[in-house]
Formats: C-alpha cells, sequence, structure tokens
C-alpha cells in the first residue's frame, strides 16, 4: 500500500493542554506520526511519497474562506502584538452569547474553535495545510485506480468542522478527501470513523447531504469527548436523513462489542453502495491508551483491516488520533497489513 506523508507535521507542535484541572503536555505531539512512519518502513508495507501540492480549492470546498485567513493569518496577528507560546482560546460563543464575530484576535479565536484543544503555533498553518495534501494526494491515487492509500496526516482532522477548529484538529482531511472524491464524479462516498472520538466536525459537514455516508464507532459522547455531538439517534436531516450512523459505546468496551459494531457499519455502507471507503483511522481505541477508555489489544487492529477489506471497497485510510505513542506504529500499521491480507493475499508476507 502507498504511503503519503510530508515532514511538515514537525512544524506544528503545541506545548499544553488542560486535562483534568491540570496543564499537561500535549498528547497530539509529532512522535506520534514518526512512529507511524517508522513502522511503514519496517514492515516495508510499500512507497512512502511526498504530497503533491492542489492548492487551497480543494480546502475550501469544505472550510469557508473566512475561516481559513483566520486560521492562515492568527498567528502573524498573534506575534504583532507581541503574543508569548501557543495561542489558545479562552471564550466560546456559547448558548447566551450572540454569534456575531468579534475583531479581537482572541474573540475571533474563540469564534473559529469549539475548545481549548486546538493550539496554533507558528508552524501549524503549513502543518494542518500540508496534512490536507497528504489526504489530497492519496485521494487522487485512489482516483487514478489504486485500491487502497494511506494518508498518514499530522495533525488529524475529524473534530475539524467547516468553520471551527478543536480536539487537535484545524482542517478536516478527511472530509476533504471525501469532497474530491464528489467533484470528481463519485455519487456515494462513505465514511467510516474508527477513532475513539466522535468525528463531530466531519458528521457536521455532511450532516444534511446523501452522497457522503458517515459511519462512526466511538466512546459514548455523554461521557466522552467531544460531549455534544455522536449520539445514536443523530441519524442526518433533510436530504441527508438516514445518512449518518453512530455507535456510541461504553467505556471498557473490548473487540467483541467493538468489532460488532465495525460489523454492522460495514454491512451499511455496502447497503449504501459506496464507491469508496475513507477510513478515519485513530488508534485510541487502544487498551493502553493514555486518554481513552476502550480496550482493543494490537492483534484487534489485523482484525479490523480484514474486516474493512472485506467489504471489498477501494479505501482511503486518513490517520487521525492515537496517543499510546509506543504501540501506535504496531497498531495503525496492523490495520493497513491486516486488509492488505485480504486484499492481496497471495502478496508474501514480508520478514517480521
Ligand atoms: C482527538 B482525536 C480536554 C481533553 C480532551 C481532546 C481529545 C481530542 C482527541 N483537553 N482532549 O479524536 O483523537
Ligand atoms: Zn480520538
Amino acid at each position: 500500500m502507498l504511503t503519503i506523508y510530508s515532514d511538515d507535521h514537525h512544524l506544528h507542535h503545541g506545548s499544553c493542554e488542560l486535562i483534568d484541572g491540570k496543564l499537561m503536555p500535549c498528547f497530539e505531539m509529532p512522535k506520534r506520526a514518526d512512529h507511524i512512519l517508522q513502522r511503514v518502513k519496517d514492515r516495508n508495507i510499500g512507497e512512502i511519497r511526498e504530497p503533491q501540492d492542489f492548492g487551497r480549492t480543494p480546502i475550501e470546498r469544505i472550510h469557508t474562506a473566512d475561516y481559513l485567513n483566520f486560521f492562515e493569518g492568527a498567528w502573524a496577528r498573534w506575534q504583532e502584538q507581541d503574543g508569548n507560546g501557543d495561542l489558545l482560546p479562552y471564550t466560546w460563543p456559547a448558548r447566551t452569547l450572540s454569534q456575531r464575530l468579534p475583531t479581537s484576535l482572541h474573540g475571533q479565536l474563540g469564534y473559529y474553535s469549539f475548545d481549548a484543544g486546538a493550539p496554533i503555533t507558528a508552524g501549524t498553518w503549513q502543518a494542518a495545510y500540508s496534512a490536507a495534501q497528504v489526504a489530497l494526494t492519496a485521494q487522487r491515487e485512489i482516483a487514478d485506480g489504486a485500491h487502497c492509500a494511506f494518508a498518514l496526516c499530522r495533525p488529524p482532522g475529524h473534530h475539524a468542522a467547516s468553520d471551527v477548529m478543536g480536539g487537535y484538529c484545524y482542517l478536516n482531511n478527511a472530509a476533504i478527501a471525501a469532497q474530491a472524491f464528489i467533484d470528481q464524479g463519485y455519487k456515494r462516498v462513505a465514511i467510516l470513523d474508527v477513532d475513539y472520538h466522535h468525528g463531530n466536525g466531519t458528521q457536521s459537514i455532511f450532516y444534511s447531504r446523501s452522497d457522503v455516508l458517515f459511519t462512526s464507532i466511538h466512546g459514548d459522547p455523554l461521557a466522552e469527548f467531544p460531549f455534544f455531538l455522536g449520539h445514536a439517534d443523530e441519524h442526518g436531516e433533510g436530504a441527508g436523513e438516514g445518512f449518518n450512523i453512530n455507535y456510541p459505546l461504553p467505556a471498557g468496551s473490548a473487540w467483541d462489542s467493538w468489532g460488532a459494531a465495525l460489523d454492522d457499519a460495514c454491512t451499511r455502507i455496502n447497503t449504501f453502495d459506496a464507491e469508496v471507503v475513507i477510513v478515519s483511522l485513530g488508534v485510541d481505541t487502544y487498551k493502553e491508551d493514555p486518554i481513552s477508555q476502550f480496550k482493543l489489544d494490537s492483534p484487534d487492529y489485523l482484525s479490523m483491516g480484514e474486516r474493512i477489506a472485506a467489504m471489498g471497497l477501494p479505501t482511503l485510510f486518513v490517520m487521525e488520533g492515537g496517543y499510546a505513542v509506543e504501540a501506535i506504529g504496531v497498531n495503525a500499521v496492523n490495520v493497513l497489513e491486516g486488509f492488505e491480507n485480504v486484499c492481496r493475499p497471495n502478496n508474501s508476507k514480508k520478514d517480521a
């Protein structure tokens, strides 16, 4: 399987996030992608290629120009104010407040975000822009006939909505790729979000559309981030009614129940008659993940890849979360290897 990867992700390195009343070093760190890349090399799963640059146009198909302009220019504005350290929001337009765009930098930062989990640093725009290009390059590979590809994106994207950042996410790489398929003539694109956290950004982007089916297996939002979206009764609206499927699961869920949800999601994707599936590939479902509560073990990721492959569809893997850094490479690449065990059963396995 071809991997698309850019070193630009190193340009994004937030310092701190607030968890349970404590300031902690950011869990979403460059080492994550480095470990995955190393495992891709160690297992020799295929060529590793730099992204092409498709420019801002395909990103603007998902994100508003106002949001992109704000995001791209925020760091320079912060420096003009002698800003010190990461740019982090602290006030949001919650219920009882107006949705009018303020003029101040921090006011606008709150307007364009939903939590304090997406710090803007000097290189965040470039890193996020390149991650989107990574997804678009892998997307083009599949549109050109490849059966699968791996977009090793960092930062992740599935919490980012059309004009909202949050949860470590700025640009919704999977949504941008899905829209690129549609713009290239595909009629039915499925997204399968297997990250531990609900992909609220992706859901909101496609909620009223019938051409992109969104399915997600995640920690029940009554108990887990992002808390305010991802319930089982969110089915889509208007033309999108029936094209949004959530599988919230309780803390402690392991492969038996998780795999049953996956099986149902895959069946629904096949019933939808998808032409392509985009997997939002988070491996924070792992039992040792420091911020998550599921109990998947490393071999389960092979099974996950096998079940995804059994749909028989062209498949674009887009990297999302996973914070047990030492295991993230093994777990992510296990999904890809499980997939290829089914799709290319005659391909002799490489040395372990
Ligand atoms: C991103 B992805 C609050 C603690 C929760 C957000 C978790 C984002 C997960 N600071 N932080 O879905 O893996
Ligand atoms: Zn996650």
